[in-house]
C-alpha cells in the first residue's frame, strides 16, 4: 500500500504545466492551427487554448498577417523532447528551413514555459527569450494564464501584457473550439 502510494505520487510529479505559441501565415492559417492542435493532442494533454488572434508579423514587415494562439498542455515528456515533438510536427505540416529568420511558415510551434523552468541549451532557451517583447503572445496568454508568473522576470503575464508594446497590432479573430 505504501509503495503504490509512493510509486503514484512519483508518477504524477514527472506531469509538467507547459506553454506553446503557435502561429501561421502562410497557407491556410485556420486549417493549419487546426491540425497543429490536432497533433499535440496525439502525443500531450491539451488542457486550455486561447482565442485566436490576427496579429501584424513582428520582425519582417513584408509578409502576411499572422493568425496566433496560446495553449496550455500537460505533459511527461522532458523539455528536449517536447521540443522534437514540435519541430516533428511543423516538418510534417510541410515546414521547410529557409535559412532566412522570421519567414513566413504554414506553421510555427514554441515552448513559451515549462514548469517554472530556466534553461538555456543550445537548441532550446526556456522561458522563450522574445516573449516579453511580444504582443502576440503576451494578450493570447493573459487570456488564459493572467496569473503565470515569469520565473525570471518575476512579473505576471498579466503585468507584462500591459506593458507590451505593439499590443494595436493583436486584434482578436474568434474563439476556436
Ligand atoms: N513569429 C515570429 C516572428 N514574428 N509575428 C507574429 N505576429 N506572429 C508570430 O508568430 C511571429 C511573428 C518568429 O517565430
Ligand atoms: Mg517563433
Ligand atoms: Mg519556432
Amino acid at each position: 500500500m505504501q509503495d503504490e502510494r509512493c510509486y503514484c505520487e512519483r508518477h504524477v510529479s514527472e506531469l509538467a504545466i507547459a506553454y506553446l505559441c503557435l502561429g501561421s501565415n502562410l497557407g491556410k492559417r485556420e486549417e493549419n492551427l487546426r491540425q497543429a492542435l490536432t497533433l499535440l493532442s496525439q502525443k500531450v494533454n491539451l488542457d486550455e487554448v486561447s482565442s485566436v488572434y490576427e496579429t501584424e508579423p513582428v520582425g519582417y514587415k513584408e509578409q502576411p498577417l499572422f493568425l496566433n494562439l496560446v495553449c496550455r498542455i500537460t505533459t511527461n515528456l522532458p523539455p528536449e523532447e517536447l521540443l522534437h515533438l514540435v519541430k516533428d510536427i511543423e516538418t510534417r505540416m510541410g515546414r521547410v528551413p529557409s535559412g532566412q529568420i522570421n519567414s513566413p511558415r504554414p506553421i510555427d510551434i514554441d515552448i513559451l514555459f515549462y514548469n517554472n523552468k530556466i534553461m538555456e541549451t543550445q537548441n532550446l532557451t526556456i522561458p522563450h527569450p522574445r516573449l516579453k517583447d511580444r504582443a502576440f503572445v503576451l494578450i493570447p496568454l493573459a487570456e488564459i494564464a493572467p496569473d503565470l508568473v515569469h520565473p525570471k522576470l518575476g512579473k505576471s503575464i498579466a503585468q507584462l501584457a500591459s506593458d507590451v508594446k505593439g499590443q494595436k497590432g493583436v486584434r482578436k479573430w474568434y474563439y476556436m473550439k
